[in-house]
């Protein structure tokens, strides 16, 4: 039995952030793509099961095109069973109603299972803010079966959404794995001697809060059940990663210098990126933002630069420049009863300011 476990698909999604309007269109056609990419890819991998773990919308009310889209989509794959809880984003929205769909089920605010052979059973509950006081009375698993249970929820904490679920308080449910959704990282842990729990993250970015780490990328969790032994495996699957790079700049760190650096990263042209350039630069030597942003042009799907260095001035040669503003406040400074490091700071932000730089607080 094979067994996709995904999330946060957001299709539909308001607000892709940090990109230009004709990005923006591809990236939020992408997130359904995506979604129509991973049944092709259950299709061909003969998975029997496709686990939506919540914020498949990012809306409670998406587009009439796109809930026709995502219906077809399942409709024309009667082989593989969709398992259904909304999260906070699509709270009380479900595409299909009733009977509409055989291969479809929806798991609404009370738990309910079901088999999925004579060994696997799927069982999940939507939830809202405050989970109703018989939530954990009423989670009722076959202690001899195999269980995958489905939540949109953090765990161990609550948040602005949510309560949260508590793993203690979920121990000795028979619970095999414990399906989330609601945070975009993956990650996982123990509920007891028995159980695990497990984020599969957002299949694609929306933001760079989901941004990866280089090599990384967003996907789902692929379970495999044998009787009472189970495989999960994660398959990365985005297109476009939001990927944040930082790169140290000193003050011996020229221009051609800097471009080497930021070439020896390895980055491709579906990654959104930001480079954000940390560290001091020599008085003649600022970060030439729009030459690097020429040497990168076209290199990737997108592309912003947050320089963040601030300038190592030479504090002496300026003490001594005649009739000069600068000097008048350098020796100010450096005169004053001010710790030696804020003496250094108050220089900077001035010397900043006085030549018309952007300035480094
Ligand atoms: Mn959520």
């Amino acid at each position: 039995m094979k067994i996709i476990h995904c999330a946060d698909i957001h299709i539909d999604v308001k607000d892709v952030r940090g990109l230009g309007a004709e990005e923006r269109k591809i990236k939020r056609n992408q997130l359904i793509q995506n979604f129509f990419d991973l049944i092709a890819y259950a299709k061909t991998n003969e998975v029997d099961a496709i686990l939506l773990c919540g914020d498949v919308f990012d809306v409670p009310s998406p587009s009439k095109n796109s809930v026709n889209l995502f219906k077809k989509a399942i409709l024309g794959a009667p082989n593989i069973k969709f398992f259904y809880i909304y999260g906070n984003h699509d709270e009380g929205f479900c595409p299909f109603s009733e009977g509409e769909a055989e291969n479809f089920v929806y798991f609404k605010d009370k738990f309910a299972k079901v088999d999925l052979d004579d060994n696997v059973t799927v069982g999940g509950v939507s939830t809202t803010r405050y989970l109703q006081n018989s939530f954990y009375y009423s989670i009722d698993f076959d202690k001899d079966r195999f269980n995958i249970f489905m939540l949109h929820q953090p765990i161990n904490a609550g948040d602005d959404y949510f309560s949260g679920v508590y793993a203690k308080d979920l121990a000795g449910k028979n619970i095999d794995y414990l399906a989330l959704g609601h945070i975009h990282q993956k990650n996982g842990g123990k509920i007891d001697g028995r159980g695990i729990f497990q984020y599969s993250g957002c299949l694609e970015g929306k933001s760079f809060n989901d941004a990866v780490k280089l090599g990384e990328k967003k996907g789902f969790y692929l379970i495999e059940a044998k009787g009472k032994n189970f495989r999960f495996d994660f398959i990365p699957f985005s297109k476009y990663d939001y990927r944040k790079v930082e790169i140290l700049v000193t003050p011996e760190t020229d221009h051609f210098a800097i471009m080497k650096k930021v070439e020896e990263v390895k980055l491709s042209k579906t990654d959104i990126v930001r480079l954000i350039f940390k560290g001091k630069h020599a008085e003649d030597n600022p970060l030439q933002v729009e030459l690097i942003r020429q040497n990168l042009f076209g290199k990737f799907f997108h592309l912003e630069i947050l320089d963040e260095t601030s300038t190592l001035f030479d504090f002496e040669s300026y003490k001594s420049e005649v009739l000069s503003l600068k000097s008048e406040f350098i020796n100010e400074v450096f005169a004053s009863t001010l710790s030696d490091y804020e003496k250094e700071k108050v220089a900077t932000i001035g010397l900043e300011a006085l030549k018309g730089e952007d300035i480094s607080l």
